[in-house]
């Protein structure tokens, strides 16, 4: 029976719920832009099934508004790239004003499972400033440290959800199997859907609530009083 080795994080849902102030920053971005976009709870939410801001929004333009060819007369590329530059100084500025917080027990286990020697890695598809805001306003500027390996937008080839990272082929490359690879174990992975070949535990919210859940280790409604020893003892059983 393989040990429990390493622990890989996913951040948006897991780390931390972040999507609100995502959604936020969204709609930001577009009136900063003059554009009469507006995302709902309920748009979003589908909208979240396209992982990584920039590639939601081009969906949403070419779903919602297939007509518009181009916005001031820059073309689509740049104005995506210009919304996204928008939308993330808004929500880095939400997050650096404490509008996010670590969920309950994300950060007693990361510490725990540093000081026990688990490698612990993140791996997530949103923009590495997100998670360096986050990080260092919950744990401080050493937060790197705790990290062996971060797998984010910036190194993911293509950006799919890490339930899907998982599932896919091996030669997938996303982040999740890269991280495989590159410690040659099998971690176990706190995140927002499983996915196979990882042990997964699931701490859903109101975004991701109506997923499908199965082939999870566990689902748990955070990882508050979550122990490392829990995490062997649930190491060594089968996936649901
Ligand atoms: C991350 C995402 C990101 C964020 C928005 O999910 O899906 O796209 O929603 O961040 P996970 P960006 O952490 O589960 O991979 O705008 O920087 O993409």
């Amino acid at each position: 029976m393989s040990k429990l080795e390493a622990l890989i994080f996913d951040v948006d849902g897991t780390l931390a719920d972040t999507e609100s102030a995502h959604l936020a920053a969204f709609n930001h971005a577009f009136a900063e832009q003059g554009l009469d976009w507006h995302w709902d709870v309920t748009l979003y939410t589908g909208l979240l099934k396209i992982s990584g801001g920039k590639e939601r929004m081009l969906y949403y333009w070419n779903h919602v508004h297939p007509d518009m060819k181009d916005i001031d007369g820059s073309g689509l590329r740049d104005t995506i790239d210009h919304l996204h530059a928008l939308k993330t100084a808004a929500y880095e500025a939400a997050v650096q004003g404490g509008a996010v917080q670590l969920r309950p027990g994300v950060l007693a286990l990361i510490e725990q499972a540093h000081q026990q020697g688990l490698r612990l890695a993140i791996a997530t598809t949103t923009s590495p400033v997100n998670i360096a805001v986050l990080l260092r306003n919950a744990i401080g500027s050493e937060w790197k440290d705790l990290f062996g390996v971060i797998e984010d937008a910036s190194t993911a080839p293509k950006k799919n959800p890490i339930h899907r990272c998982m599932c896919k082929p091996w030669h997938a490359w996303d982040c999740p199997l890269a991280l495989v690879w590159r410690w040659k174990t099998l971690p176990m992975a706190c995140v927002r859907r499983p996915g196979a070949g990882l042990k997964t535990i699931i701490t859903p919210n109101n975004f991701t609530a109506h997923h499908d859940f199965s082939g999870a280790l566990r689902v748990l409604p955070n990882l508050e009083g979550v122990t490392v020893e829990q995490l062997h003892t649930l190491h060594g059983q089968q996936q649901n």
